[in-house]
């Protein structure tokens, strides 16, 4: 419990390959939150307006490049320049829905062919989510839902690789859904399984870190 005496808010992470849903359904997940009466923030990974996150936002569209070691340690310092806010945060009580995470992290990175355990290294001491929430779609049927936007990783052949290499991510706080399903119903699965972790975390579920 923070310094107010509140429970705790929850780490929510959302993860997926691109076109899976997970900006939409963030969003969805953070008026339904609000709407219960609770404090919530939508964040997301890459951070691209940190002086860190603009090098990466110059490097996904394709205006830089960086060796695939470099790019890596970039995604996690930009996790790391937003840790302690993140705690705060969540000791005073709000609730953090998170657009990708340490997951993407390592699940990209990997995907181009760096060690997975060598990958995990950086995220070590970063906040450990509550809950993962993973938006399962085939990678032909993401590539299909509207093309992709043309930034770096956004190739078909690629995102099958990312993921593989996902799937080898699977821990306890991982959950599945099926996102091919419609959205209300992709929608209503997660507030369920999002409102359970909430609960978790309010009767005093603690907050360790990554990744143990
Ligand atoms: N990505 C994202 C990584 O490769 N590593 C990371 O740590 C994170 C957070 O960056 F292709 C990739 C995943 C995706 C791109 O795209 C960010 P969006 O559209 O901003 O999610």
């Amino acid at each position: 419990n923070g310094a107010t005496g509140n429970p705790r808010g929850a780490l929510v992470v959302l993860e997926g390959l691109d076109r899976s849903g997970k900006t939409s359904q963030a969003s969805g997940l953070l008026t339904y939150l609000e709407g219960q009466g609770l404090s919530a923030e939508l964040w997301r990974f890459p951070d691209r307006n940190t002086c860190v996150g603009q090098m990466i936002s110059s490097y996904l569209s394709n205006k830089s490049e960086l060796d695939d070691r470099t790019i890596h340690l970039l995604f996690s310092a930009n996790r790391w320049e937003k840790r302690t806010l993140m705690e705060s945060k969540l000791r005073s009580g709000t609730i953090l829905i998170v657009d990708r995470y340490s997951y993407s992290g390592v699940a990209f990175s990997s995907a181009k062919g760096l060690d997975i355990e060598w990958c995990k290294g950086p995220e070590k001491g970063l906040l450990a989510p509550d809950l993962v929430a993973y938006l399962d779609v085939p990678p032909e049927k993401a590539a299909e839902r509207g093309g992709y936007g043309g930034e770096r990783y956004e190739q078909l052949e690629f995102q099958k690789k990312v993921a593989q290499h996902y799937e080898m991510l699977h821990d306890l706080t991982w959950k599945t859904v099926d996102a091919c399903l419609p959205m209300e119903e992709v929608a209503k699965q997660l507030r369920e399984i999002v409102m359970d972790c909430v609960v978790n975390c309010q009767k005093g579920k603690p907050l360790i870190e990554l990744w143990q």
